[in-house]
């Protein structure tokens, strides 16, 4: 059994994107494009709240139901919603295929209802040094996003 869940990125810049996520084997796998992007590195995160009222701003910080700090998808230390970076070409589009086992569709760590934050900087993944590597990955601003739903 399956579960699927879909989210439209959008904000006050040309960054827009459609991202979808399917759940089975209790990994996550996430695709999807993002465009409008300056070229390079950008954070690529689920952050705690569904709330878009104020922007991506009221997303607050990133999902993190287990008290870490932040890091690279990889690492042991990492939030659950640390996806690292999506990578833009020189055309500003970023393909996004990543396969997590940290962002469940169901049960108590679910993140449905939760949002995608796509930023205008690299995240650091916890190692630039900078003051906000260790929560936020230094990233920068928040230039789209969108609240994660389910989908058919
Ligand atoms: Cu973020
Ligand atoms: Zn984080």
């Amino acid at each position: 059994m399956s579960v699927n869940a879909a989210c439209v990125l959008a904000g006050d810049s040309a960054v827009k994107g459609v991202i979808t996520f399917t759940q089975a084997e209790g990994a996550t796998t996430v695709t999807g494009e993002v465009t409008g992007l300056a070229p390079g590195n950008h954070g690529f995160h689920v952050h705690v709240y569904g709330d878009n009222t104020n922007g991506c701003t009221s997303a607050g910080p990133h999902f993190n139901p287990s008290n870490k700090t932040h890091g690279a998808p990889c690492d042991e230390n990492r939030h659950a919603g640390d996806l690292g970076n999506v990578v833009a070409g020189d055309d500003g589009v970023a393909k996004v295929n990543i396969t997590d086992s940290q962002i469940p569709l169901s049960g108590p760590n679910s993140i449905i209802g939760r949002t995608v934050v796509v930023h205008a900087d690299p995240d650091d993944l916890g190692k630039g040094g900078h003051e906000l590597s260790l929560s936020t990955g230094n990233a920068g601003a928040r230039v789209a996003c969108g609240v994660i739903g389910i989908a058919k």
